[in-house]
């Protein structure tokens, strides 16, 4: 049994037995999408969004795109993880010193560290291009913009939960202008959350479903085994792209050391929801909630680019699965 390091004890985390029939190491939530744009008022779509306990419940930032197809970041609060209140007012973020108030931002993921809030998100770097943009938050009331950890391009930024020694950790996935270009996980440190460097080559596309560009998914879990990481991989058929979930294992004292990595991917789409939306074959995880004591794990996922749905596993289950099918 992997055991869990760190993290939340949730005895009341959203959680569904695997069915007798399923032989895949993820199985969706039955009522699955949990969000649709009627959540969130005024919105075109809400998917790839980020969850975390809060308080006597849980938190979110929710991308909620706007009619007039812009990605803005939207905090929703929930009790039992599956039925959420988005507010309609978008976060607006307060700027660091000398920085721009960023005018969109999506795909965020939300750390916890030392009971401060971080999201990572993608945004606008001064009209440059899309980059990493990340705000701390103490109350889910005001967000504080800080330095941008990267120049553009760059998306999929993911902070890690804790010191790697003496730094804070990051992954990001450098890229270039559009959506169809290739893209290899990187890993980064900073003493102080401002100045990165120590940059690493971590996961680059290789073969079959992850052969286009990967990206890196929720915030990493802490394990005896190592840090459990879940990325997106993208392939390309004669239709388009196609997202799929992987997993790899990393170093716990250097995580910057794929320990296994996922040859065979760890879902894909499958559902209707998942299918077809806006941008189609998309399953696109930002967010699992961990519970440390028995080690389930419910994956939010954003589906067709259009809504959210939850699928459950284990760390064993995820574990076992990535060592034995690993390349
Ligand atoms: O449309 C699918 C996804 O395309 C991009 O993903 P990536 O960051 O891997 O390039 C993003 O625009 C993402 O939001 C979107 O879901």
């Amino acid at each position: 049994m992997a055991k869990v390091i760190g993290g939340y004890s949730l005895p009341n985390m959203p959680w569904q037995d695997k069915p007798s029939d399923c032989t895949d190491p993820v199985w969706r939530y039955s009522e699955n999408p949990i969000l649709t744009r009627k959540d969130c008022k005024g919105s075109n779509s809400v998917f790839n969004s980020a969850v975390i306990p809060y308080k006597d419940g849980y938190i979110g930032v929710f991308r909620c795109d706007t009619m007039e197809l812009w990605p803005t970041l939207h905090v929703g609060t929930s009790k039992d993880g599956i039925h959420w209140n988005i507010k309609d007012e978008k976060i607006d973020f307060i700027p660091f010193e000398g920085g721009k108030v960023p005018n969109y931002g999506y795909d965020p993921r939300i750390t916890e560290i030392d009971g401060r809030y971080y999201i990572v998100f993608c945004t606008n770097f001064e009209n440059f291009g899309d980059t990493i943009g990340m705000a701390y938050t103490d109350d889910f009331e005001s967000f504080h913009m800080m330095e941008y950890p990267t120049l553009y391009y760059n998306r999929n930024g993911v902070l890690f939960p804790r010191k790697i020694g003496d730094n804070y950790a990051l992954l990001t996935r450098p890229g270039a202008p559009g959506h169809c270009l290739l893209g290899n996980i990187c890993y980064s440190e900073s003493p102080d959350l401002k100045y990165w460097g120590k940059h690493r080559a971590l996961i680059r596309v290789t073969q079959g479903w992850q052969r286009v560009k990967v990206g890196g998914g929720p915030t990493p879990i802490e394990t005896d085994e190592g840090w459990l990481l879940l990325y997106h991989g993208v392939t390309e058929m004669c239709n388009g792209l196609i997202y799929a979930v992987g997993g790899a294992i990393l170093d716990r004292d250097d995580p910057s050391k794929v320990l296994y990595r996922t040859r065979d991917k760890i879902m894909t789409p499958e559902a209707l929801y998942e299918r077809v939306g806006d941008v189609g074959n998309v399953v696109f995880p930002c967010a699992t909630l961990c519970d440390k004591d028995t080690g389930r794990i419910a994956m939010y996922y954003g589906a067709a680019d259009t809504c959210v749905g939850v699928a459950f596993t284990t760390v064993d289950e995820l574990v076992s699965y990535i060592k034995e099918h690993s390349m």
